[in-house]
This record gives C-alpha cells, structure tokens and sequence, in this order.
C-alpha cells in the first residue's frame, strides 16, 4: 500500500513540475512578446517605464504616491498571508504526524470544543479588523484629489481614448495605439499610442472619468490608479508621478471586439516641457478637431465633482 502511494505520489509531482515549468514558460513568453526593450523613451528627460516586463515578479514598481500606498497595503497583506499559509501547513503536518494511525488505533470521538471554535472564529475576524483599517484609509486616498493642480477628462470609447484638458484651453484628442509595422525601437507592442496624455512631474492631477458608450476602465498601474468610465456618469480619482517617465496601462474593463485596443500611455514631463506641449497641443489637436474644440461632452471640471455622488 505505502509503495503504491509513494509511486502515485511520485507521478503526481513530476505532473505537477512539467506543468509548472511548462505553464511558466508560456507566460514568459507572453510577456516578451508583449514588451521587448525597456529603458529611457521619454524625449529628452531621463526615463523610467511603467510596463510589464519578460519573468517580472509583483507589482509594478511605484512612479506616484498612490502607488507607494498600494505597495505598502499589499506587503502587509501578503505578510499575512505567508503566516497564516505558514501556521495551516505546519498544523496540518503536526496533526497528520500525530494522529496517523499507527501512533493513534483508537480515534478520540470529540466533535466540539468551545474555546476552540470561539478562537478560531474571533480570530479571524480581528485579522480582518486589521486589513479592514489600512483598506479603507487607502480607498479614501485613492479617492479624490486635494488640490489638485490640473485636471484631465478621460473619456473611454469603443475603442479608443479621449483626452481633454479643461485648465489649458480645453483641448481634446483622441489616443490609439501604434501598428506593430510602425512600431519604433523602445515603442512596447500593444502598449505604446499614437497620442500619450501628458502630464507635469510632480503635480497632482484630478481625472474625471466618463464612458461614452459601454463601461471601460482606465488603468495605469504603475501610477496606481484604476477608474471605470461609466456612460452618464463622472467618477473622480487622482494620480501624481514622482519622476519623469512613460506609463503604460490598458483598458482592463472587457468593453468589446476591440478591447485589446485601448492601450494607455502616461508621459510624466518636466513643468517647462508640459508647458511647451501644451502650447503646441492648444493649436494641434484645435486644428485637427476643427474649431471650435469638440468639448461639449466635457463640461467645466467644478460643476462634475458637484455632481458625483456623495
Ligand atoms: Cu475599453
């Protein structure tokens, strides 16, 4: 009997490695195709990438205060866990060791134990208690901007995004993603856009997000930030980079065929260069809309956080 379990055994873990390293190959490569170069591609500022990258581990590494925030709140849940998973494995073992039946013929008949089962109630709520507190003041971070110094409208679209600047003359354009034949060297595929949103280092920017025709979600993880965008609705959140740098997201809400086509890239420029950008942009995307600015879905930034629910 033992000699049968340890072969079945023995079959089952050499199942279990081939898969894994199997499994793990496949997402590897995944992952390469996804995004090959990494490094500096922020025109003349010293770049950092918020990308997926080839066996990267984790959470993307923080460009923002948001971000820091979710790194610290995930550390401590998977603190948590790793001593739970620790102390369920190490009980397990103890109880299968102890209680087998060589060392054990006749089985206790116990089924209840009060302290027990109180402890092993109010214990698991009270470590619930303790992921509940940082939980929720990492929510209202998250929530809404104080004092923000500029804000964008992000509008998702079937399939792509909408940009507005209501503080900068309310100019507005489109970003879609780049071919895979017009990709240039450090541009990732399905990832790098036509027209990326631009903005300032350091300052803090309050997005409103609207849907204009399905639910999408506006999704840049390594500025920690995460928003649907709800037809005939405004919701509020708000990022800040703390370096220069491209930042990449995606829609991450399955909104259509066309889905994988809304790729989100985030340019984290000097003050000086926004400026200049926005300079430009204020005639560019003017020009290219036709005059006036197409901003009729975007209505002045005061009267939108009015109206989000309280
Ligand atoms: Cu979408």
């Amino acid at each position: 009997m033992r000699r049968v379990i340890g072969r079945w055994f023995a079959k089952a873990s050499r199942l279990a490695t081939a898969g894994l390293v199997g499994a793990s190959a496949l997402f590897g490569q995944a992952l390469a195709q996804g995004n090959e170069p990494t490094g500096g591609i922020v025109g003349s500022t010293e770049g950092s990438l918020g990308a997926p990258t080839p066996w990267g581990m984790g959470l993307q590494p923080a460009a923002g205060p948001v971000k820091e925030a979710i790194h610290d709140f995930n550390t401590l849940v998977l603190w948590i866990i790793i001593a739970i998973t620790l102390f369920v494995m190490v009980l397990l073992a103890y109880v299968v060791w102890k209680f087998r039946e060589a060392a054990n013929p006749t089985p206790s008949r116990t089924s209840h134990n009060t302290m027990i089962e109180i402890a092993w109630t109010v214990i698991p709520v009270l470590i619930l208690v303790v992921i509940a507190i940082p939980s929720f003041r990492l929510i209202y971070y998250q929530d809404r901007a104080r004092d923000a110094d500029i804000t964008i409208n992000v509008q998702g679209r079937q399939w792509y995004w909408n940009y507005t600047y209501p503080d900068h003359g309310n100019f507005a354009f489109d970003s879609r993603p780049i071919p895979d034949e017009d990709l240039q060297p450090g541009q990732p595929r399905n990832l790098a856009v036509d027209e990326p949103l631009v903005i300032p280092v350091g300052a803090t920017v309050r997005v409103l997000t609207t849907g204009q025709d399905v639910i999408h979600s506006f999704f840049v993880p390594a500025l920690g930030v995460q928003k649907y965008t709800i037809p005939g609705r405004t919701l509020e959140t708000w990022f800040r980079a703390d370096r220069a740098g491209t930042f990449y997201g995606q829609c991450n809400q399955i909104c259509g065929t066309n889905h994988w086509f809304m790729p989100i890239e985030v340019r984290a420029v000097p003050a000086a260069e926004f400026q200049t950008w926005v300079d430009q942009a204020k005639t560019k995307y003017a020009r290219a809309d036709g005059a006036p600015v197409s901003v009729a879905a975007a209505p002045a930034p005061t009267r939108q956080i009015a109206a989000l629910p309280r």
